[in-house]
């Protein structure tokens, strides 16, 4: 749809950028802290892994003062679960907490909006020696982390993100690492992991409602928009199967209280449907989220079954997540889209089109809590990184979000990944997100001094500018 005008950015629109905890702040062991599954899994040798990261535990100050150089209005991080609980519930570790109130001070001080993610996939491995979620006492445990974090941390964080991207954790366990002899659970499992984290994310909403009077707190999933290949109808229904199982259905649950209705069948006609206690359904229905936060990097395009196992391949550029289901979806070529050379697809009008559809079916305003392309970065022998790549993805994203703006969608902020070089979660130091250089190679240290990439001082102007001028 063409505008004669467009509408501005809200006015407190958050400008900001993300981190994760295990992909950014290394001390993996300190300050006793425990090994989380990530620390624990298996990691491929070729690559940095995440004991050391970018160092931002040791660092946080100064890369908090360059995100206040760049103007970020907010920054999103996660909380590592085993620097609190390092039992995973139970004894509360001091030193753990403290550092997060610094973390979040420090950004406070610069007028920086905190927005804290809880679990970003980092479990404490002694909760997954116990079962992890697929054990319902799991719950329990998140439910008494994330009563700690709104005690100690709710009269300083508004925006609480529950957990993020539960539909990767779920539909593509082995993307987040692989336990040690490779053993992924079943789907059945999965789903009853899904279930449980859903019980657990109702209760921490519900506890974030009573517990911090201006605390908004909704779930970060990774959402996306899919288009049929062509106008066959099957092809249209098969890649409505796939927007219902990957996202709608996950974020119905928070929204909603229940599973949507489509994935109920799917579930009951193929026995996955979780065992369901009779507490479930009221647990589910008591808490709402205020918003939805969504990660948000390309779209897909899908096909009818062909209905044999041919429907099933690997993403292009990403061996570790199968794609289509027999009987349900094929993953199909857009030939109108780009590539970044990881083969992850580039399609800004896709942003504008997911935002749409999220926000037509919740009705909640959005918080983008990730967007981005990854790219080897080069830094030149003067200390510039130029990475124009970046600066056109990112333009063309934030414009099309503010297509969105003009279609009606309402927006709290656009938080992209990464503030600065974190571990991909597959390729390392190879493939950067950030606006700040982290200088480090995967296995040579060096002294990890930041650069501010050509995108850092774009983003600078841009937000200086309130998304005005691109
Ligand atoms: C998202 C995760 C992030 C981050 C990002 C980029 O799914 O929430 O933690 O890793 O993807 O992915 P990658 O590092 O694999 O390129």
């Amino acid at each position: 749809m063409k505008y004669s005008t467009l509408l501005d950015f809200p006015d407190r629109f958050l400008w900001g950028a993300s981190t994760s905890a295990y992909q950014v702040e290394g001390a993996w062991n300190e300050d006793g802290k425990s090994p989380s599954i990530i620390d624990l899994y298996e990691h491929p040798a070729e690559y940095a892994d995440f004991k050391i990261a970018s160092d931002h535990y040791h660092r946080f100050r100064e890369d908090i003062r360059l995100f206040s150089e760049m103007g970020l209005k907010a920054y999103r991080f996660s909380i590592a679960w085993t620097r609190i609980l390092p039992e995973g519930t139970g004894r509360v570790n001091q030193t753990g907490i403290n550092h997060y109130r610094e973390v979040i001070r420090e950004c406070r001080a610069y007028g920086i909006e905190p927005v804290v993610t809880m679990y970003h996939f980092d479990l404490p491995y002694c909760l997954e020696e116990k079962g992890g979620w697929s054990n319902r006492e799991t719950i329990d445990a998140f439910t008494a982390y994330a009563e700690i974090l709104f005690r100690e941390y709710g009269s300083e964080v508004t925006y609480w993100l529950t957990i993020n991207e539960q539909n990767t954790m779920i539909l593509h366990p082995g993307a987040i690492g692989l336990p040690k002899g490779g053993k992924l659970p079943s789907r059945k499992e999965l789903f009853l992991q899904n279930h449980h984290m859903m019980i657990a994310q109702a209760r921490a909403m519900k506890l974030c409602h009573a517990l911090c009077p201006n605390g908004k707190i909704g779930p970060a999933l990774n959402l996306t928009a899919m288009y049929p290949e062509s106008c066959r109808p099957e092809d249209a229904i098969a890649a409505h199967n796939w927007e219902v199982l990957r996202c709608w259905n996950f974020a119905d649950v928070p929204v909603f209280g229940w599973y949507h209705p489509l994935a109920v069948r799917y579930f009951e006609d193929r026995g996955l449907m979780p065992e369901v206690h009779p507490e479930d359904r009221a647990l589910l229905q008591d808490a709402r989220p205020d918003f939805i936060a969504m990660n948000y990097y390309s779209t897909a395009t899908i096909a009818a079954s062909r209905g044999d196992s041919s429907d099933v391949s690997a993403r292009s550029g990403d061996q570790q997540i199968m794609l289509g289901e027999e009987g349900v979806y094929r993953a199909a070529e857009n030939p109108h889209v780009s590539r970044t050379r990881y083969g992850w697809v580039i399609d800004p009008e896709g942003f504008r089109y997911t935002l749409r559809k999220v926000y037509e079916r919740y009705h909640l305003p959005i918080l983008v809590t990730e967007n981005g392309i990854g790219a080897p970065d080069v830094l030149e022998a003067d200390g510039s990184i130029h990475d124009s790549y970046r600066i056109e993805f990112l333009k063309q994203h934030i414009h099309a979000m503010r297509l969105a703006i003009t279609d009606g969608v309402r927006m709290i902020g656009y938080c992209p990944w990464a503030a600065l070089d974190v571990v991909s979660t597959h390729q390392g130091y190879q493939k950067r997100y950030g606006f700040i250089y982290v200088d480090r190679d995967e296995f040579n240290l060096k002294e990890m001094k930041r650069y501010e990439k050509d995108s850092f001082y774009w983003y600078q102007k841009v937000i200086a500018d309130h998304g005005t001028i691109l």
